[in-house]
């Protein structure tokens, strides 16, 4: 039988999340959507989906399994708590929530409740290009890690996100979660450099330079730009002992002219990252399934929570922050 989802957040991604769910996946119905803006609601709506007033209700609804959070960060909380309390599954975009205080009131719920039902939007853990990096690095065939270089450019900031924070605690979650999944380690401390600011976004932070301290001792440097307008360029190299493996960005056709040798670039995390929002959800739909949850965990997004706080921290004191966390429960082991 079909997972019936309702999702909550009908923007930018949820309709993107709705559209790879009802025409891509298999196993999964959208009986259910929810917006505060009711016209983006209705008009999302696939066939047959019920447009509900609130999150509230549409969690409560016995025609909903499992829910999809694609609301903005600061109304995740809420939300998470509902799906918990109501016992149901829950997949909810990055980032979990907006504050440490908040995340440990979701994991306090969710341990309680004994078992893990929320799963965070970290696609890239789902990306081919990853998976194959990490397996070289478990494979151990080039020694310890020692360092890792993220580069996440965007093309540009959508509206309603443009605060000079942006960078830092909408941006930065991605590079923390996977810096934390490929080297297997937490962070223990973050650095921010902010460089000249590009003329571009006047009022962003963009762009800026982060070092992610590992607890091995491994270091992780991170640029941020989200303003950079040529296009979507996401790259990894790490380098260990006795060599380097790196994550170039998506290939694409090489067109040789009489411009000179170019490569499509991505426009958007959309067109990057398609076949990984595939396969999270690909994922998500099994184990929601059974009631649960897999991969990228409440657990990770209060980790990459901590950083993005430690890293607006750390753009005042101009110091290195430390980061503590919580002794990690043990649904998460
Ligand atoms: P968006 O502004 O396009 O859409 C958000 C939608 O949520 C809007 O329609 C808004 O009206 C609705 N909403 C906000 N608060 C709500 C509430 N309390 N109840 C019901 N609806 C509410 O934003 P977006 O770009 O789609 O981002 C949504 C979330 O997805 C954010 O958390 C963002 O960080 C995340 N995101 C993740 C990725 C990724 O690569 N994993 C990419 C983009 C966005
Ligand atoms: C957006 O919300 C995402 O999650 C994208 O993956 C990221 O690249 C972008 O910077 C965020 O704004």
């Amino acid at each position: 039988m079909a997972l019936k989802v309702g999702v909550i957040g009908t923007g930018m991604i949820g309709q993107d999340h709705i559209r790879r769910l009802t025409q891509v996946l298999s196993g999964v119905d959208v009986t259910a959507v929810t917006d505060i803006d009711a016209t983006r609601a209705a008009s999302a709506a696939p066939e047959g989906a019920e447009v509900f007033a609130t999150p509230q209700d549409l969690i409560r609804s016995d025609n909903v399994d499992a829910i999809v959070i694609c609301s903005w960060g600061p109304a995740h909380e809420e939300q998470l708590l509902d799906c918990i309390a109501a016992g149901k599954a829950v997949f909810c975009e990055k980032p979990l929530v907006t504050s440490e205080a908040a995340a440990l009131k979701v994991m306090a719920a969710e341990v309680e409740f004994g078992k893990r039902l929320v799963q965070v939007g970290f696609m890239r853990r789902f990306d081919a290009d990853y998976r194959r990096l990490k397996a070289v690095i478990d494979g151990n065939t080039l020694g310890a890690p020692l360092m890792y270089k993220s580069v996440h450019r965007n093309a540009s900031v959508p509206e309603g996100l443009y605060t000079s924070e942006m960078p830092l605690n909408d941006t930065l979650v991605h590079d923390a979660d996977i810096s934390r999944w490929l080297l297997s380690d937490e962070i223990s401390s973050v650095e921010v450099r902010v460089p000249r600011r590009s003329t571009r976004g006047t009022d962003l932070r963009d762009p800026v330079m982060v070092m992610l301290h590992m607890q091995s001792g491994a270091i992780v440097d991170v640029e941020i730009s989200v303003n950079i307008s040529y296009g979507y360029d996401i790259r990894g190299e790490v380098s260990c002992e006795t060599g380097v493996a790196a994550l170039p960005n998506r290939p694409a056709t090489v067109i040789s002219d009489q411009y000179g040798i170019r490569q499509a670039i991505p426009e958007d995390w959309r067109e990057r990252f398609i076949e990984a929002y595939d396969q999270e959800f690909r994922e998500w739909i099994v184990a929601a399934g059974q009631g649960g949850a897999t991969g990228p965990s409440t657990w990770d997004g209060y980790a990459a929570t901590l950083v993005a706080d430690a890293a607006l921290r750390a753009v005042d004191t101009g110091a290195r922050e430390p980061i503590t966390m919580i002794e990690k429960p043990e649904i998460y082991s």
